[in-house]
């Protein structure tokens, strides 16, 4: 019998503090809250969820890195090394599995230096704007994109 398969959800710094940090920018809804989004998609999938949270840039390389060959799908919320960490978007690129990036807030409508994504060109897709319901949409593409996959190689 073959392992479960798995999604994982990474989020970066400051995350942690959703429903307490700026609500009129990041909405009401907890980390755990978005923990629960998540399950729902993965659960009516029957995937694996892998949900973390760090503050800390080396430990969000060290779970990508963990991650890279293991998943089907990874969403990301860098937060605020989004803009800044080139050694994320390294990580990143190293990972087979299809990546999306979401942020929560629309960024574009912002200060201009979140604008800029570090990370943008190196996934597959990206997701801004749309509240927490972008974790929502992101696993619903990461699904779709599996059962393509696995519909490519069974032909
Ligand atoms: C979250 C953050 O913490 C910010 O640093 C980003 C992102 C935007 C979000 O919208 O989810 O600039």
């Amino acid at each position: 019998m073959t392992a479960p398969q798995r999604i994982a959800v990474l989020n970066g710094p400051n995350l942690n503090l959703l429903g307490e940090r700026q609500p009129e920018v990041y909405g009401h809804e907890t980390l755990d809250d978005v923990r629960a989004l998540c399950r729902r998609g993965a659960d009516a999938a029957g995937l694996e969820l892998d949900f973390r949270q760090s503050n800390h840039e080396g430990e969000l390389v060290d779970a990508i890195q963990e991650l890279r060959h293991s998943t089907v799908g990874l969403v990301v919320n860098a937060a605020a090394y989004t803009h800044t960490s080139v050694a994320i978007r390294d990580a990143l690129a190293v990972v087979t599995a299809p990546v999306i990036e979401v942020h929560i807030s629309n960024v574009h409508r912002r200060e201009a230096f979140r604008g800029h994504s570090y990370l943008s060109d190196v996934v597959d897709g990206v997701i801004v704007g749309c509240g927490t319901q972008g974790y929502e949409l992101a696993i619903a593409r990461l699904v779709r994109l599996a059962a393509d996959r696995a519909a490519d190689s069974r032909s």
